[in-house]
C-alpha cells in the first residue's frame, strides 16, 4: 500500500508514463484502454517504479491524441468509464504505485461543449470571453489578429462563420485549430480549471502532469512576435515570446498548489514546459509546482561533455529554488532514446522518420540507451519513464506513410511526419496476435506493430538476465540504495563522466577509449554483459561499483 506519511515520496520517485492508447488492449478492438493498464499493473509492480503518469483518457475527438479534451471530468468510453478509473487507481494503489493524471489547461478540443456554445453566440459575449475570439486584421477581417504561428504548422487563428453564415471572427490556437486556447484572464476558466482538479483529487489521484503549462497566460493585446516560438525558446531584449511564460502564470500555479495541499498526503503538480533551465526553476518554487520535466537533459546528444553539462546546469537551477531535479530521456511526443543514439549528431525530436529516410543504427541506438538510461538512474532526483523504454523498444522509423495519425503530418501538406513512431502499440508476448497487445485475439492495433517488435517483447525478455526489461528491474532496485549528492569524479577520462553517491560509484563511458575501473573494483550494476573481473568499461557502457579507493 502507499503510506501517506512519505510526504517526499516525489523526491526521488520513478514516473512511468503510461500512453494508454497503445499500452494494453482488454476488449479486442485494437485501443489500449484503462482495463488493459489494470490488467498490467504486475508488470510495472515487477519493474519497482514509485508512480505511473496516465496520458490523456478524457472524451476527445483524437484530434491530438487526447491532448483535445472534450470533458475534462469523463472517461472516453473507448478508455472505459470512471469505474475502471477507480478500480485502476485502487489496484496501483494497493500495489504501492500512485497514479497521477494529466491536466490540459491550455486548450480543450473544439467538440468541449463551452466552445460549441461560443461558436454560437455572438461577438463580445460571456461565452465568447472563455476562449480568445478577435477580429480578424485587413480591410474585412480576411487576416489573423496576429502573427503567431500554432505549433503543428500554419498560422494559431482560424476563422470562424458566424450563426448567421457570414465570415467572421478569429479563434487563437496554440496548437491544432481544433484545439482553442482558453482565456486564462477570465475568472470562470480559473474556477472551471479547480472543479477538475478537485473532481481528480476525490477520485484519489497523486497528482497532475501539466500539458504546456507555460502558456496559460498570453502578453496583453496579443502582440506580434516576429522572432522564433518553437523549441526551448530564450528571450530576446529581455522579454519572452508574449505566448509562453508570462508571470501571470505563476498564480495560477500557486491557486492550484494550495487546492491540493489541502488534501490527504502529498499530491504533486509537475510542469510540462519547453523552456531555458532557470525559467523553468521559476515554475518549482516552494509554493509553486512541485518538479518540472528536464528538457534540456532529453534533448542533449550522445556526447559526455555536453551531458555532464547540462546535468551540472540543471541541478545548480533547481538547487536556486530547492526543488529535486528530475531526468527524461524519452515520451510520447520525441523519438525514443533508443534510436534517437543510433544516429550520429543531433536529430529533429519530433519531426518523425519516413521508410525512406536514412534509418538508425538499432543494435549501437540500444546499447547507448542502456548505457543512458543506467547513468539516469543514478543521479539524484525523479525520473520519468516511458511505457516501452524499458523493453528497448526503438521508435518504429518505417511506419507507413497512410496510417499516420498525428494532425501535423496533414497540416504540414505531408512534410512532417511527427510522433506516431513511439506510440505503435506495446509488445507483450511474441508469439499471439498483435504480440499480445489485445487480450483478446486480434491482430489489428490502431498503429500497426512491425514483424521487429517480437523479440522485444516482455515476456521474451523475463528471462533472460542480459534483457534490457532486466537491466531496468535491477538499475530500479538498486537505485534505492543510492543515497546523497553527486561527488564529481574530476579526473573521469575524456568522453566519459564520472561520480559517486555514497558508496556507489557510477562510470559512464560515453564517447571515450575503453575506461579503466580501479583495483579490486566490484561491478554491482552493468548496461552491457559484462564479465567481471574485467578492468576495461568500452564506450556506451555504464558501470555502477564500489571499490576499496576512496
Ligand atoms: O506537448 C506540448 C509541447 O510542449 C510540445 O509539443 C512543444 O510544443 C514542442 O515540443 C516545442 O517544440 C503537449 C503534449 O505532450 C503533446 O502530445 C500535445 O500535442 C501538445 O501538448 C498539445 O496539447
Ligand atoms: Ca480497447
Amino acid at each position: 500500500m502507499i503510506d501517506p506519511r512519505h510526504t517526499d515520496w516525489w523526491r526521488d520517485a520513478v514516473i512511468y508514463q503510461v500512453y494508454p492508447r497503445s499500452f494494453a488492449d482488454s476488449n479486442g478492438d485494437g485501443i489500449g484502454d484503462l482495463p488493459g493498464i489494470t490488467s498490467r499493473l504486475d508488470h510495472l509492480d515487477r519493474l519497482g517504479v514509485d508512480a505511473v503518469w496516465l496520458s490523456p483518457f478524457y472524451p476527445s475527438p483524437q484530434r491530438d491524441g487526447g491532448y483535445d479534451v472534450a470533458d475534462y471530468r469523463d472517461v472516453d468510453p473507448q478508455f472505459g468509464t470512471l469505474a475502471d478509473f477507480d478500480r485502476l487507481t485502487d489496484r496501483a494503489h494497493a500495489l504501492g504505485i500512485r497514479v497521477i493524471v494529466d491536466l490540459v489547461p491550455n486548450h480543450c478540443s473544439s467538440d468541449h461543449p463551452a466552445f460549441q456554445a461560443a461558436l454560437a453566440a455572438a461577438c463580445g459575449s460571456p461565452q465568447r470571453a472563455l476562449f480568445h475570439f478577435r477580429d480578424g486584421l485587413g480591410a474585412n477581417g480576411e487576416l489573423p489578429p496576429n502573427d503567431w504561428p500554432c505549433m503543428f504548422e500554419g498560422p494559431a487563428w482560424t476563422r470562424v462563420t458566424e450563426p448567421d453564415g457570414t465570415a467572421g471572427q478569429w479563434y487563437l490556437h496554440l496548437f491544432d485549430p481544433s484545439q482553442p486556447d482558453w482565456n486564462w484572464d477570465n475568472q470562470a476558466v480559473c474556477d472551471d480549471f479547480e472543479c477538475t482538479l478537485r473532481f481528480w483529487l476525490d477520485r484519489n489521484v497523486d497528482g497532475f502532469r501539466v500539458d504546456v503549462c507555460d502558456a496559460l497566460v498570453k502578453a496583453d493585446g496579443l502582440p506580434d512576435w516576429p522572432h522564433p516560438t518553437h523549441g526551448v525558446v530564450e528571450p530576446i531584449d529581455g522579454r519572452m515570446p508574449p505566448m509562453w511564460d508570462q508571470e501571470g502564470i505563476h498564480d495560477i500555479f500557486r491557486s492550484w498548489r494550495r487546492v491540493l495541499d489541502s488534501y490527504e498526503g502529498t499530491r504533486i503538480l509537475c510542469a510540462e514546459a519547453w523552456l531555458p533551465s532557470e525559467r523553468t526553476a521559476r515554475i518549482v518554487r516552494p509554493d509553486e509546482m512541485n518538479q518540472a520535466f528536464n528538457f534540456a537533459y532529453l534533448e542533449q546528444r550522445w556526447d559526455a561533455v555536453a551531458i555532464r553539462s547540462t546535468i551540472i546546469s540543471s541541478l545548480q537551477a533547481n538547487d536556486v529554488v530547492g526543488a529535486p531535479t528530475t531526468w527524461v530521456l524519452s515520451n510520447h511526443d520525441v523519438m525514443r532514446h533508443a534510436s534517437r543514439f543510433g544516429y550520429d549528431g543531433t536529430v529533429a525530436l519530433e519531426a518523425g522518420v519516413g521508410a525512406a529516410d536514412p534509418q538508425p543504427d538499432r543494435a549501437l541506438g540500444l546499447q547507448r540507451a542502456r548505457a543512458a538510461t543506467a547513468m539516469m538512474l543514478a543521479l539524484p532526483g525523479s525520473a520519468y519513464l516511458y511505457q516501452g523504454e524499458e523493453l528497448g523498444l526503438p521508435e518504429v522509423t518505417d511506419l507507413p506513410d497512410d496510417v499516420r495519425q498525428d494532425p501535423v503530418w496533414e497540416r504540414s501538406g505531408h512534410r512532417i511526419r511527427g510522433r506516431d513512431g513511439c506510440r505503435v502499440p506495446l509488445p507483450w508476448e511474441a508469439t499471439k496476435l498483435s504480440f499480445g497487445f489485445s487480450s483478446v485475439s486480434s491482430s489489428d492495433t490502431w498503429l500497426p506493430q512491425p514483424d521487429y517488435f517480437g523479440p522485444y517483447s516482455r515476456d521474451s525478455q523475463n528471462d533472460d538476465p542480459e534483457s534490457t526489461l532486466r537491466l531496468y528491474r535491477r538499475a530500479l532496485e538498486m537505485r534505492r540504495t543510492l543515497t546523497g549528492p553527486i561527488r564529481w569524479d574530476e579526473s573521469a577520462a575524456d568522453g566519459t563522466i564520472a561520480f559517486a553517491r555514497g558508496d556507489v560509484k557510477v562510470l559512464a563511458n560515453v564517447n571515450g577509449e575503453p575506461a579503466a575501473l580501479p583495483e579490486g573494483a566490484s561491478v554491482i550494476l552493468s548496461s552491457s554483459p559484462y564479465v567481471e573481473p574485467a578492468s576495461q568499461v568500452p564506450p556506451n557502457t555504464t558501470v555502477w561499483f564500489r571499490s576499496e579507493e576512496a
